[in-house]
């Protein structure tokens, strides 16, 4: 197994390029969409929580992310001995209409295999994403963690309805028409998935890409009057079975997958390991499930991160775990010191289980 870090956009600097190394990561999983734009939300260096109105402002519907852009930070990363894993997530402004079944659908599903085309010219293997119309909204920020570090959670959920222009918890039109949207069938949203599934993986497997299928966080059958896909462990075998493609493929969120009730996290890091359709791992760990949980440090939460590892090992799962999210350490550098810690973890435990 290897280990990777996460990098939000604006963290795509030489000197995080040489902390992910020096903290012991081979690969990096990168953002590009900008989380952080307009919001009123949490400090740039930690994960976004937000408001009602979301994180912020959603990116420019008419740029695409450029095979050049992609290929410069593939270029900088390899210099400092890093390969990039996965770009995680599309911009809600290229594919809103795909995820709301609205009339750009056709020209953004477009957008979107033009995307996936230019990772794979940039060798960029994973592509990230998340089919959701409310996405990662409810959640909270407080003093949750271990001696009071400032941690994501949920206290309760959050049913208030989305406003029009707004999806994926972030703005794509700030001048749409009063009122909110209308609230789906779970069945409409499952459709909505295969469909994007059928035309998006026949491009995927052309060019060598796999498309990774965040869980729903947090893990509620509803969030802001919307269903989820993936709400319970059992829902993924649902995601491989729509699409036998081997780039219908899944970005396995240990936290989000601990925060459902109902499963187990170990078997179900076993079912879809053994099914050798992870994508890569997000390590992260938690206390609680919904709608009432808090994200914790590695090594405290409620899932023994290394029986993990050792399901995944047997299973010869060979791919990426990054943190994805961390509490937020006291002292100058919050985001980095939580990041360096959770790393630290990581080796040691990767090492470890190559001793025994
Ligand atoms: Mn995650």
């Amino acid at each position: 197994m290897k280990l990777g870090l996460g990098l939000y956009r604006h963290m795509l600097t030489r000197d995080n390029f040489r902390f992910a190394r020096q903290a012991g990561a081979t690969h990096l999983v990168i953002h590009l969409v900008d989380y952080f734009k307009g919001g009123a939300h949490s400090p740039g260096d930690n994960q976004p929580t937000g408001s009602d109105r979301g994180w912020g402002l959603a990116g420019d519907p008419n740029r695409l992310w450029t095979t050049q852009e992609l290929k410069d930070i593939c270029r900088s990363a390899a210099e400092e001995g890093l390969k990039i894993e996965a770009v995680e997530n599309f911009d809600p402004a290229h594919w809103h209409d795909v995820i709301l079944d609205g009339p750009k659908r056709e020209s953004q599903m477009e957008n979107l295999k033009t995307i996936v085309r230019r990772l794979g010219e940039a060798e960029i293997p994973v592509m990230g994403y998340n089919f959701s119309i409310a996405g990662v909204a409810g959640r909270v920020s407080g003093p949750f963690a271990r001696g009071h570090a400032v941690s994501v959670g949920m206290e309760g959920p959050l049913d208030i309805p989305i406003p029009n222009g707004m999806v994926w918890n972030m703005v794509y039109d700030p001048d749409a028409p009063q009122g909110t949207l209308t609230s789906i069938s779970s069945q409409e949203l499952w459709q909505r998935l295969e469909r994007f599934l059928g035309e998006m993986l026949p491009v995927a497997e052309e060019v060598g890409v796999k498309l990774a299928l965040h869980p729903d966080d947090p893990p509620l059958p509803t969030v802001r009057g919307q269903p989820r896909l993936v709400w319970q462990p059992a829902l993924y075998q649902r995601v491989i079975d729509l699409n036998p493609s081997r780039s219908n493929a899944l970005e396995f969120c240990l936290g989000t997958l601990a925060e459902m009730v109902d499963g187990n996290i170990y078997e179900a890091v076993e079912q879809y390991s053994r099914q050798d359709r992870l994508a890569y791992v997000h390590f992260r760990n938690v206390r609680g499930k919904v709608p009432s949980y808090k994200e914790t440090f590695v090594d405290d939460g409620e899932i023994d991160m290394l029986r993990v590892l050792r399901i995944l090992k047997q299973n010869d799962y060979d791919g990426v775990l990054i943190p994805d999210h961390t509490p937020q350490m006291t002292c100058s550098a919050p985001w980095h010191a939580g990041m360096a810690f959770a790393m630290g973890y990581m080796r040691a435990a990767l090492q470890a289980l190559e001793t025994v």
